[in-house]
């Protein structure tokens, strides 16, 4: 049994309440409405209460998630770098199976949302273009056709677009901050529209992954160190709608990087911690599989993470993006370590940039 604190939290989610920005989007792109349905659930623990989470809580581990940025489908993350070449961002990645694929693809500015739109099993890729409406681009793996989604408002945050309905499709998605809270509007291919409201806008950011391993991506913030609790990983389970928590990390120092490191379908709580000072790069992650705290000494300071399952075994790898040296480090947990040198120093990396921080 594993235990963690629920002290202060306020968190409460609803579902299918759209707002007249987001209709008017959805009816601008064609998308059909749902009757005005209301749903309004609050989850407030009680004020400092103690929890507790049985493994057996959440639903078996169903599909696991699939790698991110595999380009080719062998289930392997593929390494990728996208250039601005006189405002064109240009995609180059070297993929684990195909080799070497170039893609003109997305403008400066725009932010890299690649996955796997079309179910094809190989990620497309994709950019999300602030405007009015937002917009993403997707560039269709299985008919090399582009598609055009308008999608959210100016200010809102695409980072955590990701399958949330299960069906192997990624669903576009944003977080908006609306009236000091976090809202999530997310465009399911399978089950459509929702919006879930979760977190604190002052503290907390949207994360990504699969906590319960249900398949489906879950609603999930981590609160920074002026929240409270602070530096905590709040996720609310998309197998039964409980909330699960956990302190863990120093976000003063820390890169937040939540990923399926012991490959049970599950996403771990993890953190890289060489932001200030000190030579060393340290990855602390909490395994789902057992609760078991792990650590690893991988990188050095100033190295951006890059996490992915570069050997396909199903487990995330510890990786990292070396600026200047522009080369990926990779502790691949099945083959062992490995180098490329891929890309230049002033690339945008898409595992990095997808990560919330
Ligand atoms: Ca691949
Ligand atoms: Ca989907
Ligand atoms: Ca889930
Ligand atoms: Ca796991």
């Amino acid at each position: 049994m594993r235990t963690f604190f629920l002290t202060n939290i306020l968190v409460k989610f609803k579902t299918v309440i759209c707002s007249l920005a987001v209709l008017a989007i959805l009816a601008l792109v064609g998308v059909p409405l749902h009757p005005t349905k209301t749903e309004s659930k609050n989850l407030q623990a009680t004020s400092g209460g103690t929890g507790s989470y049985e493994a057996s809580d959440a639903a078996p581990a169903l599909i696991p998630q699939k790698p991110p940025l595999d380009f080719d489908g062998d289930n392997k993350t593929d390494y990728t770098v996208v250039r601005n070449m006189s405002g064109t961002l240009n995609w180059y990645i070297q993929r684990s199976m195909l080799g070497f694929f170039a893609q003109a693809f997305g403008s400066i500015g725009d932010e890299l949302v690649p996955g796997d739109y079309d179910g094809d099993n190989k990620a497309d890729i994709a950019v999300w273009r602030a405007g009015t409406p937002s917009t993403f681009y997707i560039f269709r793996s299985m008919t090399s056709t582009l598609q055009v989604v308008a999608f959210g408002s100016l200010n809102d945050n695409p980072k955590i677009t990701q399958d949330y309905d299960g069906d192997g499709k990624t669903d576009p998605a944003v977080t908006r901050v609306v009236g000091g809270n976090i809202v999530f509007y997310i465009q399911r291919s399978l089950l459509g529209f929702t919006s879930v409201t979760f977190g604190n806008s002052a503290t907390d950011l949207g994360i990504r992954g699969d906590f319960d391993g249900d398949g489906k991506a879950d609603v999930a913030v981590y609160r920074t160190d002026t929240g409270s609790p602070a530096n905590t990983f709040f996720v609310l389970r998309s197998s039964n709608g409980g909330i699960q928590a956990s302190t863990f990390g120093i976000y003063s120092n820390d890169w937040i990087v939540p990923a399926d490191f012991d490959g049970d379908g599950k996403t771990d709580y993890a953190v890289l911690r060489n932001r200030v000072g000190g030579a060393v790069a340290t990855w602390y992650w909490l395994q789902s599989s057992d609760g078991a705290f792990r650590s690893l000494n991988f990188g050095t300071s100033g190295d951006e993470p890059v996490p992915g399952d570069y050997d396909g075994d199903g487990k995330t790898d510890q990786a990292v993006w070396r600026l200047g040296a522009s080369t990926f480090f990779v502790n691949r947990s099945m083959l062992g370590f490995t180098s490329l040198i891929f890309g230049t120093p002033n690339d945008f990396v898409p595992a990095f940039t997808l990560q919330a921080r």
